[in-house]
């Protein structure tokens, strides 16, 4: 059976308000519960509704895959580099990472006749290893069934911006967890199992394993995380410390992705600090923000998750009126399913 159409909107509309509400604590080392509790409980209010809040790079770029999926009717990588550098020209402001913007330049320079070769210059070389590959996939797990087509699309969208696979192998879990998430009847432990046999597979190509020496890191580093987050999910007494320290909470794609993945399953649970009212995907961005640094990002990609998980039923009206260009969301997440069910 198809997955329902509830599911994609809600993964879609999960990341907007991931990003526009994790956007507000971006970057804060300690995010306090009142501050947290009383920012939502506003947004439950209908407070926001006058000020807009707007959506960060992480949703700019995530738009730019959907609208060129919608509009190509298929995954075009040429045209995804325009639109990532038409869109960062049109609205720069919207809190880009440091060093992505230089590949933007390059791309609209007209210099480079191969789409991918600004990206590879990134760090001498070495290229970018930053969560932006990950946080804007979401769009691609919604509208390709298959698995070797999202994992694919994930890598070749990646590596426009993110040459390290370090960077583009945070895209591929991202893209798989979504896709996951979109299937009934998952247990925490078969979504996580298939993650890993699926990690160990993309891990073992030899790119994957020389960044890895080249970094001073063991070999296959996303399943090293994702067989943490299994033990994490035997453990009753896991504190945010410990997230952040073996899991992370930063701007590289290895130090979020895995921390998203914990968050929406240990939130498929309740979770005894956060309001009990709240529905699981509520209470999964809470707890990704509470966490603290990168606030958005991990929010983003845990809520996608979530939605395509829970639907978008758990997703209360004035948090989804409270948010920029939502409808696009709804509209979006309707065509990507037709797009799904057609494939
Ligand atoms: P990126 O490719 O510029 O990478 C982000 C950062 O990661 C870089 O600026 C470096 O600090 C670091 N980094 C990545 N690769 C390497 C490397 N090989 N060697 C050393 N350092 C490296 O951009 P991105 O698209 O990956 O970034 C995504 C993040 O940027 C998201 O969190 C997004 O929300 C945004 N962001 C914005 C703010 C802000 O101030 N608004 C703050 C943090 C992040
Ligand atoms: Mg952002
Ligand atoms: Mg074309
Ligand atoms: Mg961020």
């Amino acid at each position: 059976m198809a997955a329902a159409v509830s599911r994609f909107r809600g993964s879609l509309l999960g990341a907007l308000l991931g990003d526009c509400i994790g956007a507000v604590f971006e970057g804060h080392t300690n995010v306090t519960k009142e501050f947290l509790f009383d920012y939502m409980k506003s947004l439950d209010k209908g407070e926001r509704l006058k000020r807009v809040l707007t959506y960060t790079d992480d949703t700019a770029m995530a738009r730019s895959i959907v609208q060129s999926i919608l509009e190509n009717d298929e995954f075009d990588v040429d045209d995804l580099a325009d639109r990532f550098t038409t869109e960062y020209y049109r609205d720069p402001d919207r809190g880009y990472g440091m060093a992505v913007v230089h590949v933007f330049e390059k791309l609209a320079s007209g210099e480079y006749k191969y789409v991918f070769s600004p990206a590879k210059e990134q760090f001498d070389g070495k290229g970018s290893y930053g969560n932006g590959a990950a946080m804007r996939v979401v769009g691609i797990p919604l509208a390709y069934p298959s698995i070797p087509d999202v994992i694919e699309y994930a890598k070749t969208s990646g590596m426009l911006t993110h040459a390290s696979s370090l960077g583009y192998n945070g895209a591929i879990l991202q893209a798989l967890a979504v896709h996951y998430a979109l299937q009934e009847e998952l247990t925490p432990e078969t979504f996580l199992d298939q993650l890993l046999d699926h990690m160990k597979e993309v891990e073992t190509d030899k790119k994957s394993r020389s960044d890895a020496l080249e970094l001073e890191m063991d070999e296959f580093p996303y399943c090293k995380k994702l067989k943490k987050i299994k033990v994490f999910l035997t453990q009753e007494d896991v504190t945010r410390k410990d997230i952040i320290k073996e899991l992370g909470n930063g701007i590289e794609a290895l130090e979020s992705v895995p921390t998203a993945i914990y968050s929406f399953l240990r939130c498929l649970k309740p979770v005894p600090e956060l309001p009990s009212e709240l529905t699981n995907l509520q209470r999964t961005i809470a707890f990704c923000i509470l966490l603290g640094g990168d606030t958005d990002t991990i929010a983003t990609m845990a809520a996608a998750i979530a939605g395509a998980y829970h639907g978008e039923e758990q997703i209360p009206l004035n948090w989804k009126l409270s948010a920029e260009d939502y409808k696009d969301a709804e509209d979006w997440g309707e065509k990507l399913h037709q797009l799904y069910c057609k494939r």
